[in-house]
């Protein structure tokens, strides 16, 4: 099994910048960047990612020794992680659900983030998990675990997180994609659900015919089946 070797920060620009700026020195997998605080988190597109001391900031370097085109697949290991971690901090009725591609929700609202960037041969994976803080306002709803009822410090949510992500990381290096994918759909929106996706813009309603053999969305749309491999999922 994997294991992290975390560098600790007060407070960086964006975690994952960081990780970016060490995979190119040539650091090992492995490597994990946090910070207290984050200036200029990002998310994709670069939208900002709200990132006040309080929260959880990390980003796993990580030099996976598979074709480019199976990268993404690291996008739903992480966030089987991030739900087994966010699980274990709030109480036992409550369970976190996923979201495609990678966003982890508690009731239907977003706690956690996930950016996935490729340097080279290697991938950054950006987690932003939110303990005590969600921002005020946001384009859908929005929570922390102190506001779900649980408990958690930053330090016990980034150590449980850390041995998730490498027990999760040992089942795709093992058997590959199909059990994440499994896993993915089990927490996830039930087939049939109606989604409603933006693409470049446009917005698509349709309903979740599940994922893909490589995690593409499956949506079913009133002129067939379409497959989506990039845009933004409204429930
Ligand atoms: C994401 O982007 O969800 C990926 C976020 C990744 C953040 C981590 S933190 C550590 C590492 N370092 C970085 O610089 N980034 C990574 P996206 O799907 O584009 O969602 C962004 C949207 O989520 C924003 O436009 C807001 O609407 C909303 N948002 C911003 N901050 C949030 C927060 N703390 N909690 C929940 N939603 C947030």
């Amino acid at each position: 099994m994997i294991t992290f070797d975390v560098r600790q920060y007060e407070r960086l620009g964006s975690t994952n910048d960081e990780a970016r700026r060490l995979a190119r020195e040539g650091a090992p997998a492995g490597t994990a960047v946090c910070a207290d605080e984050q200036s200029s988190g990002r998310g994709r597109q670069a939208r900002q990612w709200y990132s006040p001391p309080g929260n959880l900031y990390l980003s796993l370097l990580l030099r996976p020794a598979v074709a480019a085109a199976r990268l993404p697949e690291l996008g739903f290991v992480t966030a089987l992680a991030v739900a087994d971690t966010v699980d274990t901090l709030l109480p036992s009725a409550v369970r976190a659900s996923l979201k495609w591609p990678n966003d982890v929700l508690v009731n239907g609202a977003k706690i956690s983030g996930i950016l996935l960037e490729q340097v080279d041969e290697a991938v950054v994976i950006g987690i932003g998990l939110n303990i005590l803080h969600a921002p005020e306002r946001a384009s859908y709803q929005v929570t922390a675990v102190a506001a779900c009822g649980g408990l958690a410090t930053v330090d016990g949510a980034r150590t449980t997180l850390l041995d998730r992500m490498a027990r999760q990381l040992q089942v795709w290096e093992e058997h590959g994609f199909p059990p994440v994918r499994a896993a993915w759909l089990v927490r996830a929106h039930p087939t049939g659900s109606v989604l409603r996706v933006v693409l470049e813009g446009r917005s698509l309603a349709g309903s979740f015919a599940g994922l893909d053999e490589d995690g593409a969305l499956l949506l079913d749309l009133p002129e067939g089946r379409r497959r989506i491999v990039a845009g933004d999922v409204m429930i």
